[in-house]
């Protein structure tokens, strides 16, 4: 009796276990931020064009396999846009992360990405507010480099120049006020950019 006592309760311990992580697993959603997955078509998963916003792309491609254009895992994408208005101002392409991150109220991030090519690098964030678990937008930042002078001058976008070397973006996220407030990264292109290796974490 105690033996089967005992059996029942191991596995009752081991479904619980079980299903907390597939809650937690369904929560933190995998940010894919080394733009590692990829169906056969090339298609990326974990990122997408918010074509209701606009901020389209000319071309969204990943790249899989080649070290010149890949700094981390197998892929990468490469980002093309460079279309202007009517003034001849840039018309950024704008990916965006799938998933979204939970941050704490009045806490400081930093959102990064490495890229290579020729053009402008920036960064977005939209914020969403969770009420009666529902999460609805709340705002849409554009985000400040870090320092300006890590962006030769600029506080909202690096320029490349076509050097070879991949180059470190980094911006400033500040999580407003508010609980249950989750964050989903954009990357803002103009140019031609391969980017990998993104990360959202606090600020040291
Ligand atoms: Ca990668």
């Amino acid at each position: 009796m105690m033996s089967w006592l005992r059996r029942g309760f191991r596995g009752f311990l081991l479904l619980s276990v079980a299903v907390i992580c597939r809650e937690t697993a369904g929560l933190d959603s995998s940010p894919d931020f080394g733009f590692e997955d990829v169906t056969a078509n090339g298609v990326l998963r974990g990122w997408r064009v918010n074509a209701s916003a606009g901020y389209p792309f000319e071309v969204i491609e990943a790249v899989r396999g080649d070290p010149r254009f890949v700094r981390g895992g197998e892929c990468s994408v490469r980002l093309v846009q460079s279309r202007v208005d009517d003034a001849g101002k840039p018309l950024p392409g704008h990916l965006y992360l799938d998933a979204v991150i939970p941050v704490k109220a009045g806490a400081r991030y930093h959102f990064s990405y490495w890229a290579k090519g020729r053009g402008k690098a920036g960064a977005w964030v939209y914020f969403y507010h969770k009420v009666n678990g529902v999460a609805g937008f709340k705002s849409s930042v554009s985000l400040a480099t870090v320092s300006r002078e890590e962006a030769d001058g600029s506080s909202s976008h690096y320029s490349l120049e076509g050097e070879t070397d991949w180059k470190k973006c980094r911006f400033l996220c500040v999580a407003p006020a508010g609980d249950d407030v989750t964050v989903r990264p954009a990357i803002e292109v103009h140019g031609e950019l391969w980017v990998d290796d993104a990360a959202f974490a606090p600020a040291e």
